[in-house]
Formats: structure tokens, sequence, C-alpha cells
């Protein structure tokens, strides 16, 4: 389907209200609901699913240290919008078709508010999943302040879900930062980046109900190695344009989509300063020609217009391969193109600063680093004859084999011998990435054994932040580093790939309490 580029401004979502505002706590209800969107001025409304109303959903803006509540309320249909797989774990025929549990990405909360995939409700809480604790989900707020997003996590189903358009925004604030006099608000903007296909008749949402030309043996409606859309939409609205004043502009990006990568330039070939990654700012600016963007990442950028001609237009463009980094390249007509930007005259003078120190950032080293664990990427087939992504050979109904003792600092090894880039996610904390080494895959697929090929090479400068999900390179050895904590109990790690995530590419892992060395020796009893 062609549509025009550029037609359609590009929407801000709203900031959701409190229905509760405390001193020191605030209370939302946030309703899932289906209902209609119109992506394109040139396409009929499409049927999603969306936080109150919306696509994406409204923005949660919260402060440092202000503890908000959120009731989580499922109202949608008891048919799925899109084509479910009963082959999946945790998503068979014995499962209500539709399910919601909401994760709040990149957040340190309690395990009962963290979106257990298996924590899942059906509308009016009539039905729930064997983890299911507690209706009303708390966050503290207590780390440094960050872009985080609230998304689907639901087991089996996250990938449709989202799709769906179960996604929205969530930013935490605090005075030290609004005090380095960044582009603050109408210049200060999230750009949430999604891609769709859409049915030809009623530009319905498309999401496949299984692989080009199944073997025989192959279930009716399977989960494919990964989907990305033909449409690239921003906000909400298909490759929308905004109008920016000759001045510097914050944008907060990310990544929501499914599979599809993002490497981002400008056609001006103006730089992108890089101001912050997931967790928050970093220590100082990273000047870019371009970055890219996995499934799930966010990342804070300025962009200055003042440069630019009042009346020029300027695309963001997209040159990532899709699947990343193997697959074909993106059209330049279509999804080779995310965004445009419209200069025009500056209405004021553009008092904002872009701080050369931004904020302080310890970095971990290699001696505060008292446990190595390894997390191979596997390459596997289902009983099915289905490509199956595994983390450390295990599927995500396993057993737990990761226990990280609470505020010790651990060392994760990602090793990634296969093709593509898998974007992995760990719950509960933000890590730092410590480096990357090349390594000898053939050697390792053969033996098990770790021959490295290279030296080390550090993250570079727009990595050195705080990050919950990172980029592990085939043929690397990424290298993580991360103290769990504050809380205990079950969490999980995954790759946001979505369709891996739906396809066991997911693991649990429990934060436990240290053992004391009575215990440990049954001396004490
Ligand atoms: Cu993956």
């Amino acid at each position: 389907m062609r549509i025009r580029p550029f037609l359609d401004p590009l929407p801000i979502p709203r900031v959701l209200q409190p229905k509760e505002q405390g001193k020191e706590s605030t209370f939302y209800e946030v309703r899932m609901q289906e209902f209609f969107h119109q992506f394109h001025s040139q396409l009929k409304a499409t049927k999603v699913w969306g936080y109150e109303g919306q696509v994406p959903g409204p923005t949660i803006e919260t402060e440092e240290g202000e503890c908000t509540h959120v009731r989580w309320i499922n109202e949608l249909p008891d048919k799925h919008l899109l084509p479910v797989d009963r082959t999946l774990h945790g998503s068979g025929h014995d499962m209500p078709e539709v399910r919601t549990v909401v994760h709040l990405h990149g957040a340190e909360v309690k395990p009962e508010s963290d979106g257990y995939p298996d924590a899942w409700f059906t509308r009016n809480f009539e039905k729930c999943g064997p983890r299911f604790t507690q209706k009303v989900y708390t966050y503290s707020n207590s780390q440094r302040p960050a872009t985080l997003w609230y998304h689907d996590h639901t087991v089996g189903i996250t990938r449709l879900n989202v799709y769906a358009g179960l996604a929205g925004m969530y930013i935490i604030r605090n005075e030290q930062e609004k005090a380095l006099n960044l582009p603050s608000g109408i210049y200060e903007i999230p750009l949430i980046i999604q891609d769709k296909t859409f049915n030809e008749e009623d530009h319905s949402l498309f999401y496949p109900k299984n692989i080009e030309n199944p073997p025989p043996g192959y279930p009716e409606v399977s989960i494919t190695p990964g989907f990305a859309g033909d449409t690239i939409i921003v906000n909400g609205k298909a490759w929308p344009y905004l109008e920016v004043e000759q001045r510097k502009y914050r944008f907060r990006i990310l990544n929501a989509s499914n599979e599809r990568f993002y490497r981002m330039k400008l056609s001006s070939g103006q730089s992108l300063i890089q101001i912050g990654s997931d967790g928050g700012l970093l220590q100082k600016p990273a000047v870019l020609d371009e970055v890219t963007i996995a499934p799930a990442e966010r990342i804070d950028l300025v962009v200055d217009f003042a440069g630019q001609p009042a009346g020029s237009k300027i695309v963001l463009i997209n040159t990532a391969r899709t699947p990343f980094n193997f697959g074909s390249e993106p059209d330049p007509s279509t999804v080779g193109q995310i965004m445009q930007f419209r200069v025009i005259a500056r209405t004021s003078d553009d008092t904002s600063a872009v701080p050369g120190f931004l904020s302080n950032i310890k970095r971990y080293e290699e001696g505060d680093i008292t446990r190595t664990r390894d997390i191979t990427i596997n390459v596997s087939t289902d009983q099915y004859t289905r490509p199956l992504f595994l983390l450390n050979n295990h599927e995500y109904m396993d057993g737990i084999s990761e226990e990280p003792v609470i505020s010790e600092t651990e060392c994760w090894r990602i090793i990634n011998g296969g093709l593509g880039v898998h974007p992995i996610h760990i719950h509960q904390i933000q890590f730092q990435i410590l480096d990357q080494i090349p390594f000898d895959t053939a050697l390792y697929s053969q033996t098990g054994r770790l021959r490295f090929t290279g030296e080390p090479e550090p993250p570079p400068a727009n990595q050195r932040g705080w990050k919950d999900t990172v980029q592990a390179f085939p043929g690397f050895v990424t290298r993580l580093v991360m103290r769990f904590g504050p809380y205990t109990g079950r969490y999980i790690y995954h790759c946001h790939i979505l369709e891996h995530e739906d396809h066991d590419m997911m693991r649990p892992f429990d934060v436990v309490k240290r053992k004391c060395k009575c215990e440990e020796t049954d001396s004490c009893k």
C-alpha cells in the first residue's frame, strides 16, 4: 500500500492525569481497550488495542522519589485482534486467548509489580495467571531520572499485544536534571518509533499467521522468527512531519518495534548529540553522525536546527538492515525514512544549553566483580522444526539457573556465536557495558571452548552510561556489569525481539539473600 509520507503532523502523546494525587504518592488508573485509530490521513481507521484510548499510550510523568501506584485494567474483548499461536509456552488452548500484564521497562521495582509474564489477568480480573498477586502495581521511582516505557509482557503473546498497540512512555525527572537547562517544554519531544503493515482492503493491522509455505506438520497458526512492518509509525502516525524552529530540541526516542532496528541519521548531515541512554543521562554528551537503536532501547538526543535555513525539510533516515544486521537493506523511499523535520524561524531566543558535564556516572571496574556468568545465545529447532533461539540452551519453563545475590556485582558475558544481533534486556537493574571481545565462533560451536581473537573493545561514548538493553553482536562476547537489588525475588531476562521472547528466548532468575557462612556449613543449627 503506497501512502504519502510526511503528510500528517507528528502527534504528541498526552500526559496521563492521575486519579488521586497525594503528597508523596500518585494513583493512576489505566484501561486497556479496543478502539479505532487512524495511522495516516490516507488510511481508514484501524482497529487497535491501546492504553486509555490512545496509541501509543499516554505518557506517565513522575518525579524521582514520588511513589506511583497504577491499577492496570483490562477491558479488552475475549477474542484476540491478531492470530494466536497456541503451540507456544503459556499460550496453549487451556489459556484464555486475551491476557495482559504490564511491565515498566527499565524500572527498579519489586517482583510483584514487575509484570512477570505469568502474572497475567483477563478482563475484570476474571482469570489470572499462576504468578498473579496484585491488582495495583507500585513504582517507587527511586532510580535516577530516565526515559522508561510501559508495555505488555504476557507469556506467549507479548509480540501480538505490543503490536496491537499496548505500549507507552514513562518519564522520571528530578530537579538536578531540570537545572541543566536542556531543551524542555514544547522543545522536548518523545518519539516512539514502531513499524506496522496494513491489510489492503480495510487497512486493518496485518500480522502474519504463519511463515510463507509452511512445511507439512507445521502448526496452522505459527510464530515467525521475526516480524517487521512496511510502514514506519512515529507516535501513532505513519511517516509524520514536525515543524521545528531554528533552535535546539530534545528528542526522547524509543524503539517500540517488534523486530526492527533503526540506524538513524539526518538528511542534512548534521550531528546528533546523544545526552542519555536507557538509564538516564550520560556523563557527557556524545556527538554522532548516526546512531543505531534496537527494539526497547531509548536514546535521548539533542538536535540543533539553528544552522538550517528556514523552509528546509530534513528527513530522519533509517539505514539498518532487517533482520539486523544481515537482512535486506531498507528501501530509501519507504522504511528507509522515519519522519521529516520542517524548519521554521525561531519564535524566541534559544536559552537552552547542552552542558559538557551532564551527570556523574561511576563506572564499574573489573575489581568490583564478584562473580562471572556466561549467557550463551543458541540456535536450535523446536518440535515443529521451527528455528528456536535460546539463552544458555534453556527454554522459558526450565528451572532457574541464575541466582544472583542481592548487592553483589556480577559480570554477565553474553556469548553470541550466531548470525544476528539480539537486544538482551535484564529486568530489575540497570547495567553497564564493560566491553565486547571478538571470539572464534567456529571453535566455540564445535568444542564449546572460548578463544578470543582480538582485544576487548570498550563501548563507544554513547554506550558508556546506564543501560537495560544491550545489542549483543554476533562473533562477540559482550560483557555487562550489574549490581542486583534492591529487591529479592523472581525476575526475567530475555531477547527484546518480541518474536524471540515469545518463543523461549526468555529466562527467569532469582535475586536471593546472601547466605551467612554458618548457614552454608550448617554449623549454627
Ligand atoms: Cu533475539
